[in-house]
């Protein structure tokens, strides 16, 4: 397959007026019939031939200003000669057969256990019908769905309907990308909405008759992310009604198709009983996210694919504030970069790293990533820095006024930060065009008088790009003199060198506190003493660093252990206990506190450092630090658990969820301790989710919990949402030594579905997310992994390659576990009929 490169942009040949598109749907013979009204593009200059994508799409008829053409298609696509084209505007109509119920993709038209529903990013419309499906060609859509179906959905306002038949019409031009259908047997959880300039709106969330009861927090969350985005940014939703849709079978989290979001049904539906904190806040996020890109998205949309950044980094640097406006910024901001290091800075750092904006690609689905999204947002969030809250709130006020209605590039975006605040932006492109974590060193020296900091930047080599200049990275620093006070408050350093020094007055030598509130994605390299860790722990001001103060501490503790078989000593534990009983601090901070560095974290500082890691030896050695903690705090934990019981019925809130987080991190410890005791009374007393899966996964981490497994899965053997979680728990927490032969003997589950993404996600997922399971010495787990997603493959390519990221980690191990995964990705790439999307990323993997 060919690669399709940024530089060789062009226009579309023609523009679209308008489409009108009926559907007369059956599970496999839907016939779809499209009439584009069409003209010669003025900024594509001559007579060109029509090339419009279809895809494994039936050609019924074809007609041009009503005269059949006699054409047929290639396999991907139709191409009008332009001979046969007029020079003024025509009518193209076209009617082809489809077969939902057989296209397992999951893109395009598909049903989805008795329900149709259509997934068209990135390029699922040419699945459809034959259209030039890129994000550039926007266009006002005119649906009519035939079917006995109750319910018929499409974009836009209803505008008529009858026995076996609704129509709908949708005002706003857009791309193909953005259209969506939804037929079913559906009932709605609705609520009213008047946008804040009097627009009457209607709001539904269409779920299966009997999870009606379970919509109310997704509804709460959609009205707040409305409400928001009218004060925050002066957006007003521009329709009369908003649909959101929860679907089982989804391939991503949600779609934010014009005025009906299609959901993943996980990220819709919740209760007490089903859905954990975790849960509602994701769904919380994630209806914002879809909501948010009514406008950064869809009524300004993207150029073209490797814009993608342009709308995703924006959303979701929009639903990161949000969810921090709802709930805690610092809390927000520890978990936001707890994902980007662990997804985002892992996918930098291997075979796999590509810019935030690339600048090819052979499948674009396989660019949805943590790069352009999580970093993505992040540099929007070093922009908002550089330029200051009011620059950047002219800069968006100047971006939504210019660009209403385009398809826009990131030199779109970033002349509007120019032009609103005169900054000169052309050095900062950098971070959208140079893939790469930065990893910043820091000296420090102070002559008695004078504190100099000496920032150096590296901006390490990446796949196709050995060499890279210097970055702007904003760096927000505080200096504390040594009783703890503040002696500088933050203020953002701006690193544009390669090496550069910052000079401060100090009559005391300061302690700094570097790159607060994590200013910028980077690396910070310095050598720090544990005492001066402790002291940032106890004393910083900024709330993320007082909690990266924690988190190194515990990271450098545990890379002695597995490097030279140090064990905790007082400096780490006594600096814990006293932010774990610190009732002045917010319990969700103090539950991240206590949580212990990630396993596939380790991994990859320890290769930072130039040591090879042993997964097995990290598992063991992070087990013990938690025992040693345990140990530590046990004497006060059974006080704090009982402390933390939330009396009175449950509630979502942050509040609520940040004590029901610190009793269960406390919880987990005891279980260290009491044989679990104290779980298996928690798991059987459990009134939430929460409680019931945070329970749980205590008593599987210490090799209990069979009983309650059963128990477990009778109670909710019913629910596939919740048996998602019952499917993951037991792999992700097995004994590395186990979890390859749980997770074989759970893919002969009678419940694992594995065309469902979520259920497949839920055992193979949770298998590479077992990082000494996954990376066990046998090479077990590379071979169950692959030979799963060379199943899926022919089926769900889209799926397959993404969770083909399990193995983009390979370059950090040692040279067995090396050898083992090169023979893998070697057999991936030797099946026949692999997927474009599959084979690109073994590809990029191998190298
Ligand atoms: N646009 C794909 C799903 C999302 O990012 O919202
Ligand atoms: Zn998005």
């Amino acid at each position: 397959p060919r690669a399709v490169h940024l530089s060789d942009y062009q226009p579309f040949t023609h523009i679209v007026r308008d489409v009108a598109l009926t559907f007369r749907l059956a599970p496999r013979a839907t016939r779809v019939s499209a009439t584009l009204r069409l003209a010669p593009n003025p900024a594509r200059p001559g007579h060109h031939d029509l090339r419009l994508d279809g895809e494994n799409l039936r050609l019924l008829s074809l007609r041009l200003d009503g005269q059949p053409l006699d054409l047929t298609p290639d396999a991907t696509g139709l191409t009008i000669p332009a001979a046969l084209l007029p020079s003024a505007p025509f009518t193209l109509h076209t009617e082809v057969e489809i077969s939902p119920e057989t296209n397992t993709a999951l893109e395009g038209l598909y049903m989805s256990r008795g329900m149709y529903c259509t997934q068209c990013e990135a390029e699922g419309f040419r699945k459809i019908t034959f259209y030039p499906d890129r994000p550039d060609v926007m266009a006002p859509f005119r649906v009519r769905i035939e079917s006995d179906l109750p319910v018929l959905l499409s974009n836009g306002n209803p505008a008529g309907q009858g026995a076996g038949w609704a129509e709908w019409v949708d005002p706003w031009p857009k791309p193909a990308y953005l259209f969506a259908l939804v037929a079913g047997d559906l009932v709605a959880h609705s609520a009213p909405f008047t946008t804040a300039s009097g627009r009457a709106v209607a709001l539904n969330i269409w779920v299966r008759p009997g999870d009606q009861d379970r919509c109310a927090y997704a509804m709460d969350s959609l009205i707040r992310s409305m409400r928001w985005d009218e004060t925050a940014y002066g957006r007003e939703y521009d329709l009369d009604v908003f649909n959101i849709v929860a679907v089982d079978d989804f391939n991503m989290g949600a779609m934010e198709n014009k005025g009906l979001n299609i959901f993943n049904s996980k990220f819709v539906l919740a209760s007490p009983e089903t859905a954990t904190d975790d849960d509602f806040a994701r769904i919380e996020a994630i209806i914002a996210h879809e909501y948010f890109h009514n406008w950064t998205g869809n009524r300004i949309t993207c150029r073209d694919w490797f814009q993608l950044c342009l709308k995703e980094g924006l959303t979701v640097f929009r639903d990161q504030q949000f969810s921090g406006d709802m709930r805690s910024h610092a809390v927000k901001r520890i978990e936001d970069v707890l994902l980007l290091r662990a997804r985002q800075f892992r996918e930098d750092g291997g075979p796999l790293a590509h810019p935030v904006r690339p600048d090819s690609y052979v499948e674009i689905n396989n660019f949805y990533t943590a790069t352009v999204y999580e970093k993505g947002a992040e540099v929007i969030g070093m922009l908002k820095r550089l330029v200051g809250d009011d620059g950047y709130a002219r800069a968006l006020d100047l971006y939504f006024t210019r660009h209403d209605g385009d398809a826009a590039t990131i030199e779109d975006w970033l002349a509007v930060f120019q032009d609103a605040t005169g900054r000169d932006l052309t050095q900062f492109k950098r971070w959208y065009t140079e893939a790469g974590t930065p990893r910043v060193k820091v000296w420090e020296d102070w002559d008695g008088e004078t504190y100099t900091l000496t920032f150096e930047q590296e901006n390490p080599p990446t796949p196709g790009q050995p060499e890279k200049g210097a970055k702007v990275i904003p760096v927000a620093l505080g200096l504390l003199n040594p009783n703890g006070d503040e002696v500088l408050p933050t203020t953002v350093l701006e690193l544009t060198e390669t090496r550069q020094s910052f000079r401060f007055p100090a009559a005391a030598r300061p302690v700094p506190s570097i790159l607060r509130g994590f200013s910028a994605p980077v690396i910070l390299d310095r050598e720090v003493s544990p005492e001066e860790r402790a002291f940032l722990l106890a004393h910083d001001t900024d709330p993320f660093n007082r909690w990266e103060a924690g988190r190194a501490l515990a990271k450098d503790l545990l890379a002695r252990m597995v490097t030279d078989g140090a064990s905790p000593g007082p400096d780490w534990l006594d600096a814990v206990a006293r932010v774990t009983f610190d009732d002045t601090l917010d319990p969700a901070f103090r539950a991240l506190a206590l949580r212990l560095p990630g396993e596939d974290d380790m991994a990859a500082t320890l290769h930072g450092a130039g040591i090879t890691p042993d997964p097995a030896r990290i598992w063991s050695e992070r087990r013990r630090m938690a025992e040693a903690l345990a140990r530590h705090l046990g004497p006060r934990l059974p006080a704090l658990i009982d402390a933390l019981a939330e009396p009175g019925p449950f509630t979502p809130d942050a509040r609520a969820a940040g004590r029901r987080a610190l009793r269960i991190a406390a919880l987990s410890l005891m279980s260290r301790l009491d044989g679990g005791r104290a779980a298996a009374t928690a798991y059987r007393a459990a009134n939430n989710m929460t409680e019931e899966v945070g329970a749980l996964v205590c008593l599987l981490e210490n090799g209990l919990g069979q009983e309650e497994l059963r128990l477990f899965e009778t109670r909710w053997s019913a629910d596939r949402n919740v048996m998602d979680k019952w499917f993951a728990l037991q792999i992700a927490h097995a004994h590395p030594d186990q979890a390859v032969a749980t997770t074989d003997r759970l893919t002969r589950h009678p419940a694992f579905d594995w065309k469902n993404p979520n259920r497949f996600r839920s055992v193979i997922g949770a298998l590479s997310a077992n990082h000494a399971g996954f990376h066990h010495a046998s090479g077990g787990g590379y071979r169950l992994v692959a030979d799963w997603l060379l199943r899926l493959d022919p089926l769900n390519p889209q799926t397959a390659a993404r969770m083909s990221t399990a193995f983009e980690t390979w370059p950090r191990y040692d040279a067995d576990r090396r050898a083992l995964v090169a023979a893998e990705l070697a057999r991936m790439a030797a099946t026949p009929g692999l997927s474009r999307d599959l084979g690109e990323m073994v590809g990029r993997m191998r190298g």
